[in-house]
C-alpha cells in the first residue's frame, strides 16, 4: 500500500522531530489507545496481534500542522496495567489535534486505519485526549482494525491468507470469513431460431461480453470468442442474493451487433450454483442484419457410403445421371416466398426445372433482410423427370452470409432413378437392389 499523503509528509520531518523528541520533557498529555477488536476484551497484546497491528505512530498537529511525532508498540508493556498511559509530547499551551496511527508487521500503514481525537494543553497540568465521538472507547482511542485482506493473518483459519482468501479475491474490503457462493454458469448461443446453418461469422458476431448487476467487486468482464457450437463456461465467487444478468453481443471492434439479453438469478450465500443459459438471438434481436444466402447443393449422403455427389454420378457409382433441378425458398409455414432470386437473377419459385449443372457451384442469392425464416426445397431429377432427390419433407434454413451445405437425401431408387441394372454398370462394384456396392 502506498504512504498517505500525510505519511509521506511525516517520513520528511522524522529526522528534526525525532531531534527535538530526544530532549528531557515533561509530557503535556498522555494517552491510551485500544484496537477495535472482537477477539479480546481486556488489555492484552493479543488485541493488536490478533488484528495485525505491530506499532503505533502517535502523531501532534496544530491547525494542519505536525508539532510532534512518535512511535510506539501497538501494545506497551505498560498497558498491561489499565490505569498505565503513554506518555505525549511536552508542548506550549493550546489545542491540538492527536492522530494514532496502526502500523503493519511490515512498516506500512493503511488509510482506514487511523483514530483521532484532541487535546487541550495548559502549563504545569498533564492533559487527557479526548476521543473524537466516533473513536471512543471508554475514553481511551479506538484504533480500526487492519483490514482483513491486508492484514498478514488467515483470519477465517481456512489456510488461504489475505488476497489469496476467496473472499479477498471478490472484495478486498471483504472479511475474510465470508461465505461467498461459486457459481459456474455456462452459456450456450445460437441463432435464428438455433439456425444450425447461422454462424458467428455469419452474423457479424465476433464476441460476448458478460456484465452482472450488482456488479461483484472486483469482476472485470472478460469478452469472449464467439464459436459456433461452443459451449462457454465463467465460474463466478458472488456473495449471496438477487442478480440481473445481460449478454452482449459484440462486433470485432467491441460495437453492439445485437439487443442485449437479460435473465434474472440468485445465490444463497456458501452454496454452489450451476446455472446454464441458453440465448437464442432472433432477427428481430439484431441491430442490423443483411447479406445473401451462399449455399452449395449436395445429393445424399448415401446411407451405406455415407458418400455425397453430384449430377454426374462418381468411378464406380453407377450410371445415374441428375439432368434437372428445381429449388424454391418458402417461409416458415412452407408458403412460397414469391421473387426471390439467386444474384444471377435466377428466380427461385421451383416452377420451372432448372440445368443440373446451375447447382456443380456455390450459389448466392441477392441481400436478403432476414426478417422470414427462409428455407430452400430442392428436387432433382432423372432425364425422364422422374424425382430421385427430394429434402421438402426437411427444407434446408437459410443462412447469412457464411456457405452451408444444402444436402438433399434420396427419395427413388427405382426405375430411371436407380444407380445401376447390372454388375457392368458399377465397374469394380457390383450391383444390388439398384445401388452399386463393394464385392
Ligand atoms: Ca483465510
Ligand atoms: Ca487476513
Amino acid at each position: 500500500m502506498n504512504p498517505s499523503p500525510i505519511r509521506r509528509f511525516v517520513l520528511v520531518l522524522m529526522p528534526a522531530v525525532i531531534a527535538f523528541a530526544g530532549c528531557a520533557e515533561r509530557p503535556s498529555y498522555e494517552l491510551r489507545w485500544r484496537v477495535q477488536s472482537d477477539v479480546v476484551d481486556r488489555p492484552s497484546p493479543l488485541e493488536c496481534s490478533s488484528v495485525g497491528i505491530q506499532d503505533v505512530e502517535i502523531l501532534t498537529l496544530s491547525s494542519g500542522t505536525l508539532v510532534d511525532f512518535r512511535r510506539a508498540p501497538c501494545f506497551p508493556r505498560s498497558f498491561r496495567d489499565p490505569e498505565r498511559l503513554w506518555p505525549g509530547p511536552e508542548l506550549a499551551p493550546g489545542r491540538y489535534e492527536v492522530q494514532v496511527h496502526g502500523l503493519s508487521r511490515g512498516g506500512y500503514g493503511w488509510p482506514e486505519v487511523i483514530s483521532y481525537g484532541t487535546v487541550n494543553v495548559r502549563s504545569n497540568e498533564v492533559a487527557d485526549v479526548v476521543p473524537d465521538p466516533e473513536f471512543d472507547i471508554d475514553g481511551e482511542l479506538a484504533l480500526p482494525a487492519a483490514p482483513q485482506c491486508d492484514d498478514g493473518i488467515d483470519n477465517d483459519h481456512d489456510g488461504l491468507l489475505d488476497r489469496f482468501d476467496p473472499a479477498c479475491m471478490v472484495d478486498a474490503s471483504a472479511r475474510e470469513s465470508e461465505q461467498l457462493a461459486f457459481v459456474n454458469m455456462e452459456f450456450r448461443t445460437s441463432f435464428l431460431g438455433d439456425n444450425p446453418n447461422a454462424s458467428c461469422n455469419g452474423v457479424r458476431l465476433a464476441k460476448f461480453e458478460v456484465t452482472i448487476d450488482p456488479e461483484p467487486p472486483g469482476l472485470r468482464p472478460i469478452p469472449w470468442t464467439c464459436k459456433t457450437g461452443r459451449v462457454h463456461q465463467l465460474g463466478l465467487n458472488l456473495p449471496g442474493g438477487d442478480y440481473g444478468i445481460e449478454l452482449h453481443g459484440l462486433d470485432a471492434a467491441g460495437q453492439p451487433v445485437v439487443l442485449p439479453k437479460q435473465a434474472t438469478f440468485s445465490v444463497v450465500e456458501g452454496r454452489t450454483a450451476y446455472i446454464p443459459w441458453q440465448f437464442d438471438f432472433a432477427a428481430e434481436d439484431f441491430l442490423a442484419l443483411e447479406g445473401p444466402a451462399r449455399f452449395v447443393v449436395t445429393f445424399g449422403p448415401d446411407e451405406l457410403t455415407g458418400n455425397s455427389r453430384g449430377c454426374e454420378p462418381g468411378p464406380s457409382e453407377g450410371i445415374l445421371e441428375i439432368v434437372s433441378v428445381t429449388m424454391k425458398v418458402v417461409n416458415e409455414s412452407g408458403q412460397p416466398v414469391p421473387m426471390l432470386t439467386l444474384d444471377d437473377e435466377t428466380v427461385l419459385d421451383g416452377k420451372w426445372p432448372l440445368p443440373c449443372n446451375i447447382v456443380s457451384k456455390q450459389l448466392s442469392t441477392v441481400p436478403l433482410d432476414w426478417s422470414a425464416n427462409y428455407r430452400l426445397e430442392v428436387e432433382a431429377y432423372a432425364d425422364d423427370g422422374r424425382m430421385c432427390f427430394s429434402n421438402r419433407t426437411e427444407p434446408a434454413p437459410f443462412a447469412p452470409n457464411e456457405a452451408f451445405l444444402v444436402h438433399v437425401p434420396r427419395v427413388d431408387r427405382s426405375g430411371s432413378c436407380a444407380d445401376c441394372n447390372d454388375n457392368l454398370d458399377c465397374g469394380s462394384n457390383q450391383c444390388v437392389d439398384g445401388r452399386c456396392v463393394p464385392y
